[in-house]
């Protein structure tokens, strides 16, 4: 499969394409103020392979790359795809214990690292990316290990009920099957499509946007190492004539309350919007469409799927839905016992098709409750519209979705839980007054307060140390919006958390 032709390892594939197609002097990605063309991208890939063999990665080998969205993460992808290892994604920005926890868990060789991250992983091999990048400056290209569409390629982590992250992994034949079904199908990529994607190359959702279906199509992608804001965002697709736009409903919100709606001109190039992550409310669909002057189509995906498994597309949108399922997948509402549910009711969301993950890393037990007969639970409640569109009701877990992101409330609360003045914590994702979720803590504390503290709110009250707290232990995503002090939380008889009733506000 080594042959270049074959969907065999994902690199060459990809190069050879570039070159059948004849798109390898077109531009693949943006970065700052510069550009790689496909041709330079495949190249530069081939040489990083010969500096990871140089540390001596090999196939099988895990190589994590913590570095931000940039061409040093697509070099060290392409140049871990063609030695057949496999790159464990993550995110750049989690706490040293994260970090370290993700390195052991899935046995890195070798980890990437990206600015600052200088000190962590020091008991393993590493290199800079920046060091990576003058290395392959000089580096022989590497072989390709030959492999099939069965071999995993890498491993992305999403947060598991205990709080513990579970590697999701992904084989080399899945990028193709995303992009035939989404990004060619669906979204109908051509190579005049230049693609901006809020969401993060490490993530599901940025990984098939901004990475697989700019390689598969010859279109090009624009990198920034950062979530833009709404004025980065303007002025990059006004720069770049953008015209595929990947984001999620927070984002959507900071833009339509930055720019108001009505069309801007700036997004005269866009022809579509993409949102997933969490519920597009219908009004703020509506304001997004009128600002881009683009249809804005909704998805839902997991990291387990792949990609997104069911969306909405030009041909039908029915906004406030996440669309039908995406051809190639099959959906199932089940109830708790596992029994298809009756057309029209709610149930939890099953899916079936090409691109589910094989398993958890180190995980059989969690795998086998996940994976069931070739069906995956999702976790997701929803319910079956009249002309076949599912509207998602949320989740049927302990775990919470803020922005996109899947959380779990028991490593916040394990956290929380450290102060001296907490007695009890309860951590849900709460919808606000513009209906996106943010996380709220609600905090029962001890009675009389420490010494020291002046009282639950203010300068040197207890909700900014608590804040404190969690930005020094925790991803910036996971840290409480809003915390309110309560009496008491809801329990049963037994003394379990009803999370249900955390996340109504209400007992
Ligand atoms: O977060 C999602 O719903 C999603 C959508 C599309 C692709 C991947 C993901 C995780």
């Amino acid at each position: 499969h080594a042959d270049a032709d074959a969907p065999g390892n994902l690199a060459t594939h990809l190069a050879a394409l570039a070159e059948r197609r004849g798109w390898g002097d077109r531009i693949a990605f943006h970065q700052g103020h510069r550009a790689w063309t496909h041709g330079e991208v495949h190249e530069l890939a081939g040489r990083a392979a010969g500096v990871l063999r140089g540390h001596g990665v090999g196939a099988g080998d895990r190589v994590l790359l913590a570095l931000p969205d940039g061409i040093a993460w697509v070099a060290a992808f392409l140049a871990t795809a063609r030695l057949g290892a496999v790159a464990v994604l993550v995110n750049p920005e989690l706490p040293p214990a994260e970090h370290a926890f993700m390195a052991e868990d899935a046995k890195a060789v070798l980890c990437v690292t990206g600015p600052g991250l200088e000190d962590r992983f020091t008991d393993r091999v590493r290199v800079g990316a920046d060091q990576l990048m003058a290395l392959t400056a000089d580096a022989e290209p590497a072989a390709a290990h030959p492999v099939d569409a069965h071999t995993p390629l890498y491993v992305q982590y999403t947060s598991g009920t205990t709080g513990r992250p579970k590697g999701v992994v992904h084989c080399h034949g899945d990028p193709k099957t995303y992009h035939d079904l989404i990004g060619r199908r669906l979204l109908r990529i051509t190579p005049d499509d230049v693609t901006l994607s809020v969401s993060k190359l490490y993530f599901a959702y940025g990984f098939g946007n901004a990475f697989v279906f700019p390689l598969f199509s010859g279109s090009s992608a624009v990198l920034v190492d950062r979530r833009p804001n709404p004025a980065a965002v303007d002025e990059l697709v006004a720069r770049h004539r953008v015209t595929l736009l990947y984001s999620v409903p927070s984002a959507y919100a900071a833009l339509v309350a930055d720019r108001g709606s009505g069309h801007a001109t700036c997004f005269a190039s866009v022809r579509a919007a993409v949102s997933a992550g969490e519920g597009l409310p219908e009004g703020l669909e509506k304001q997004v469409a009128d600002l881009l002057g683009a249809p804005v189509l909704e998805q839902i995906g997991s990291t387990e799927a792949g990609h997104a498994f069911c969306a909405n597309s030009f041909e039908h949108n029915h906004p406030g839905t996440v669309g039908r399922p995406v051809p190639g997948f099959e959906v199932e509402l089940r109830d708790g016992a596992g029994v298809p549910v009756e057309d029209g009711a709610e149930g939890e969301l099953w899916v079936r098709g090409p691109t589910l993950t094989p398993g958890y890393l180190n995980r059989p037990e969690e795998t086998e409750r996940t994976l069931v007969g070739g069906w995956l639970a999702t976790h997701d409640r929803a319910r079956r519209e009249p002309d076949g569109s599912y509207r998602h009701l949320g989740r049927t877990d302990d775990l919470e979705m803020v922005g996109g992101i899947t959380i779990s409330p028991l490593e916040v609360e394990a956290v929380l839980r450290t102060h001296p003045a907490v007695k009890e914590v309860a951590v849900a994702a709460m919808t606000d007054w513009r209906g996106f979720s943010r996380l709220r803590a609600f905090v029962v504390p001890v009675s009389p307060l420490p010494h020291g503290l002046s009282g639950l709110s203010g300068p040197s009250g207890l909700e900014t140390e608590l804040v404190g707290l969690a930005r020094e232990h925790l991803a910036a995503f996971k840290v409480p919006r809003a915390i309110s002090f309560v009496p008491s939380l809801p329990r049963t008889s037994t003394g379990k958390l009803r999370r249900h009733l955390v996340r109504q506000g209400a007992w």
